[in-house]
């Protein structure tokens, strides 16, 4: 058989897709509003504080078309406390304006084809306990390696998958500064293989990043894909402006 490569897995994550129910969101007065905006603020000021420790990192981005309203990402050091941010955020006043529309669960994950790296070096910690970048915009989606037939990712031996994942970085490497990725491994806690979740400041890069790694031996032979949800970032201070009915 095929050899398992190892990885090195860092933080867990949740990304959490909600629709708005905006018919009930206007129905109700402005003093609840406030109080349900005012609450979201909180909860996003407690996950600031957890940032600012480098205990996890989270996001918020406005998802683009019907898939979602918005989408959190969160990062976290262990699965419970994803379920308790979960919770938490459930019972808040806000959440009864949400319609629950996608979730993906997954580590983030860096898999070691190209020489093992240390889990204490700093380079490699921030990339398994990365905060995320606020960029502009967000592309989320899953995907597999394909095990169809000739066509089988897990019966290639190590050394053709490490030759074609090299292939697949320096196309990566070409987006530098435009494309920031970050790829969770989902086995076990999902039904894809992957989460890729890539931040560019100009939308288009992550158009051409996807496009562009198409043509990628990897993923023209192996790649399968999920829902793609984009969407533009959500700062807090645009919060009142976003939900202003
Ligand atoms: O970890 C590393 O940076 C080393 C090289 C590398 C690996 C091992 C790398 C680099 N990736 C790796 C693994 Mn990737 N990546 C994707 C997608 O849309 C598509 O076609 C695929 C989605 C993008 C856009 C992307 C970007 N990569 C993986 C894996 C795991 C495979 C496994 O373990 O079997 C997946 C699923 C995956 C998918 N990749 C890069 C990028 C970019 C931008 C880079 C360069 C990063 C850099 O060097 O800065």
């Amino acid at each position: 058989a095929a050899e398992a490569v190892k990885t090195l897995d860092g933080w867990y994550c949740l990304h959490d897709m909600r629709t708005i129910d905006w018919t009930s969101w206007k129905k109700i007065s402005n003093e609840e509003r406030i109080e349900a905006i005012d609450g979201l603020k909180e909860l996003l000021t407690k996950w600031e504080a957890v940032e600012e420790a480098e205990n996890g990192s989270h996001a918020l981005y406005k998802i683009v078309g019907q898939k979602a309203d918005v989408m959190f990402m969160f990062l976290r050091p262990t699965m419970d406390e994803l379920s308790d941010i979960e919770t938490e955020f459930n019972k808040s006043k806000f959440a009864e304006f949400l319609i629950p529309a996608h979730s993906y669960v997954s580590v983030v994950e860096l898999s070691q084809y190209s020489g093992n790296s240390s889990a204490d070096d700093p380079k490699t910690r921030e990339r398994l306990y990365p905060i995320l970048p606020k960029w502009e915009h967000v592309s989320f989606y899953p995907m597999d390696k394909r095990r169809e037939g000739d066509e089988n990712w897990y019966s290639l031996n190590f050394k053709e998958r490490a030759r074609l994942l090299y292939e697949h970085s320096k196309t990566g490497r070409q987006y530098a500064g435009e494309v920031k990725q970050i790829i969770t491994g989902s086995f076990g806690f999902d039904d894809w293989e992957w989460g890729v979740t890539l931040f560019a400041h100009d939308v288009l890069q992550l158009k051409k990043i996807v496009y562009e790694m198409r043509f990628d031996e990897v993923s023209a032979l192996y790649g399968e894909f999920g829902e793609f949800f984009v969407g533009n970032h959500l700062p807090k201070e645009k919060i009142d402006t976003y939900l202003h009915v």
